[in-house]
């Protein structure tokens, strides 16, 4: 039996949640790029991204609106797989849609063998609205970490707050010490001392 984390409850339905419209990505002018404290910064085209080894997890997801999904099938590649081409220097990433200014902070060490860039749910390509053609997927944390549309993954040496952490959402999200929202001191300093400014502030 799966273990629900607490305060979730499970549903077959797979609501949309975006802050933003959908934006139209065109495969022929994307570009992923890896930058920011690595060795070795890279871009990547949509030709280039499909020739690298794609895999597939079975993995549960949980919004921290509480809605929980069971063991769909997700695939693209691997973060890990991604990461190890850059050499990482900082320990936390920064992902992001320019698409539609969007932005989730991750401690690299929530970056399981799960984690993947991705492009298939359920062995059909992701909609539009679900983040296609590509999204962030990272089922360590609560969804909101997985960033749709992704284009950017920034790697830093210290954690800075994205969208949704900037609003009060918890700047981890670990879903099995159930960190939601509002995290104390931590939350009052990110108001405090707002030079934590993201390039997708408007
Ligand atoms: N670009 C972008 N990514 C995003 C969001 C968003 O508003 N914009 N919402 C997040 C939230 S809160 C959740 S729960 C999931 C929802 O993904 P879904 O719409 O495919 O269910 O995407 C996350 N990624
Ligand atoms: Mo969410």
């Amino acid at each position: 039996m799966t273990k629900i984390p607490h305060g979730q409850i499970v549903t077959d339905k797979f609501p949309i949640l975006s802050a933003s419209k959908t934006p139209n990505i065109d495969i022929k002018t994307y570009k992923l790029r890896i930058y920011g404290s690595v060795e070795n910064e890279l871009s990547f085209t949509w030709e280039q991204l499909m020739g690298l080894p794609m895999s597939r997890v079975k993995v549960d997801i949980h919004c921290v609106t509480r809605w929980s999904r069971l063991g769909d099938i997700w695939e693209g590649i691997k973060l890990k797989y991604l990461l190890d081409m850059v050499k990482p220097k900082g320990n936390f990433l920064m992902l992001r849609s320019s698409y539609v200014g969007y932005s989730a902070n991750v401690p690299m060490s929530y970056i399981n063998e799960d984690c993947m860039v991705a492009f298939k749910f359920n062995n059909l390509p992701l909609e539009k609205e679900h983040g296609g053609p590509v999204r962030a997927f990272i089922p360590t944390l609560y969804f909101w970490k997985s960033t749709k549309w992704l284009d950017e993954i920034e790697v830093m040496d210290e954690d800075k707050a994205g969208f949704w952490e900037k609003r009060g959402y918890n700047m981890r999200g670990d879903y099995n010490k159930e960190e939601r929202y509002w995290d104390g001191l931590n939350f009052v300093n990110k108001l405090v001392f707002f030079g934590n400014k993201d390039k997708d502030d408007e």
